[in-house]
């Protein structure tokens, strides 16, 4: 394999020949060579069968889902065309930060979500970012809106279905127009082929080169489409999630990697020198079919320049019976899934049961919660050093401890497999003394259930004027602007990109 630089098909639609001229930017250097997610003809009829068993492959050739819009939108296009709707959401962090992680707070990570119109998003990545930028760039920019989605419920077995009718982005006639152009018949037959079925969400993802999402899973299936600039995709599958170190279940980061697979620290992570990835670079026309519980870290290639997906999630959120029984025997509560085990000893014969490790594993960890509250890393630590042995017979930790081997056993297939998670659980101190962060204060972040919103549990979706001022402040301090400097750029917009889309030049974002 040469390397992460892939060739992509000089025949796409938009002429992606990058292979032929050196790109503008390289992923940063990584410490293993990773295999390729295959590339495969839309058409061919192999890819059903990647469907069907859940495995990741780049739909090259001009499929169908979205071809009718590449090389027709853009963001200078969708600037025109998305009309003055105020309410997208954009994600902005100051500028040296590595990615958007779709949670800010002490904690976290300094950012926030903004609503803005696309005009106004567009006049600031061109003023600051896109070829030809005036002004220095003190924030980044990464526009992440829902474009059409369902609600959705969760039913018996913790299954998830859609509620009420298809809901949509007030959004232009031309918008409206192009979105009808996306074959939704094929992305139906595609996805009752893998039996991943329904749709669920559509969102619009823009950005001006340079940035990342950190590596995080999803638990719907996805179809991440490339309209416009280049993606770099590292994807890890569900048996590596031991060797990516997870936040702990329960933190509001749970679904991303505590450790940075793009700047391994591996004093830190050392089993992050082991992660065994996929990856892929994304060019205009291809799809990416990223099954659930797949890790994956997507950085936009080429700073300065723009860069626009469309991505599809599909699917239901819940488990399967698995899950709902193994909470009913051992956790009585709702939780989500994390994790699999160290080379050597037992682990998963395949990627579909490296899953249920995942599951098994977060089970865990929310019983230990259950059991011991906060001290749940070192009752897990414990156990991983089979000390629990020693514990006095009656105690409730003893007694959870026992049902928890039993039950997890008959799942996994023995004492050695439940040893095995403990031990990729526990790992390097994941639990405790803990590698995270500790997290406080108020939360803006895009993954909140509508009951949390707004601040009823000091979670926010957009960022309140209050916190965005104080991030700017700390901004200022940081680099030694004058007071004022970093919350102006934000709320200044480029006069002549705003007017072009027929909107007056004073507007901003917070009001
Ligand atoms: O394109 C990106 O930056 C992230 C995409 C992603 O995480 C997703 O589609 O689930």
């Amino acid at each position: 394999m040469a390397g992460w630089r892939v060739r992509c098909s000089s025949r796409t639609r938009r002429g992606c020949s990058w292979s032929d001229s050196p790109p503008h930017h390289s992923p940063p250097s990584r410490s293993a060579e990773h295999a390729q997610i295959p590339r495969v003809r839309w058409d061919a009829a192999e890819v059903e069968g990647f469907f069907r068993r859940g495995e990741p492959v780049v739909l090259t050739g001009g499929c169908p889902l979205t071809s009718q819009l590449v090389g027709r939108w853009s963001l200078a296009y969708l600037s025109r065309a998305f009309g003055a709707t105020r309410e997208l959401h954009v994600h902005v962090v100051p500028s040296a930060t590595r990615g958007f992680a779709r949670h800010y707070g002490q904690g976290l990570g300094k950012g926030g979500v903004l609503a803005m119109s696309f005009g106004e998003f567009y006049a600031k990545v061109g003023a600051e970012h896109l070829a030809g930028a005036t002004r220095p760039a003190l924030w980044k920019y990464y526009l992440q809106t829902p474009l059409m989605w369902y609600d959705e419920e969760r039913v018996a077995g913790g299954e998830t279905v859609n509620k009420g009718p298809l809901k949509k982005a007030p959004f232009a006639a031309e918008v409206d127009a192009d979105m009808a152009t996306i074959d939704w018949a094929w992305l139906e037959q595609a996805c009752t082929s893998g039996g991943i079925a329904p749709f669920r969400t559509c969102q619009l993802w823009a950005g001006h080169g340079g940035s990342c999402t950190p590596c995080h899973y999803d638990s719907l299936s996805n179809f991440l489409a490339q309209l416009e600039g280049r993606k770099h995709v590292l994807l890890f599958p569900p048996s590596q999630s031991f060797n990516l170190y997870p936040y702990p279940v329960g933190h509001e980061m749970d679904n991303f990697t505590i450790a940075d697979p793009e700047a391994p620290d591996t004093a830190r992570f050392p089993a992050l020198a082991h992660a065994r990835a996929l990856e892929t670079v994304l060019c205009p026309g291809d799809v990416l079919f990223l099954p659930r519980f797949y890790w994956h870290l997507v950085r936009q290639l080429d700073p300065g320049h723009a860069n626009l997906s469309l991505n599809f999630w599909v699917g239901s959120k819940g488990t399967g019976g698995f899950m709902q029984q193994l909470r009913d025997k051992v956790v009585p509560q709702h939780v989500e899934p994390v994790v699999a085990p160290r080379e050597g000893g037992p682990r998963p014969r395949d990627e579909k049961e490296a899953m249920v490790w995942l599951h098994a594993g977060r089970v865990l960890e929310a019983a230990a919660q259950k059991t011991v509250g906060a001290k749940a890393g070192l009752f897990l630590n414990a156990m991983a050093e089979a000390a629990d042995a020693q514990w006095p017979p009656e105690s409730a930790a003893r007694v959870t401890a026992t049902k928890l081997r039993q039950e997890l056993g008959a799942l996994l297939g023995g004492a050695a497999e439940v040893a095995a998670l403990l031990e990729g659980l526990t790992r390097d101190g994941r639990l405790h003394p803990g590698l995270a962060p500790a997290v406080s204060g108020p939360i803006v972040t895009s993954e909140v259930d509508d009951a949390e919103a707004e601040g009823s549990h000091g979670k926010f979706r957009m960022t309140p004027p209050h916190l965005f001022t104080a991030m700017a402040a700390e901004t200022d301090a940081e680099l030694g602007l004058p007071a004022g400097t970093a919350a102006k750029s934000l709320l200044s917009v480029g006069a002549d990109a705003v007017s072009s889309a027929g909107r007056t030049a004073d507007s901003h974002v917070l009001s």
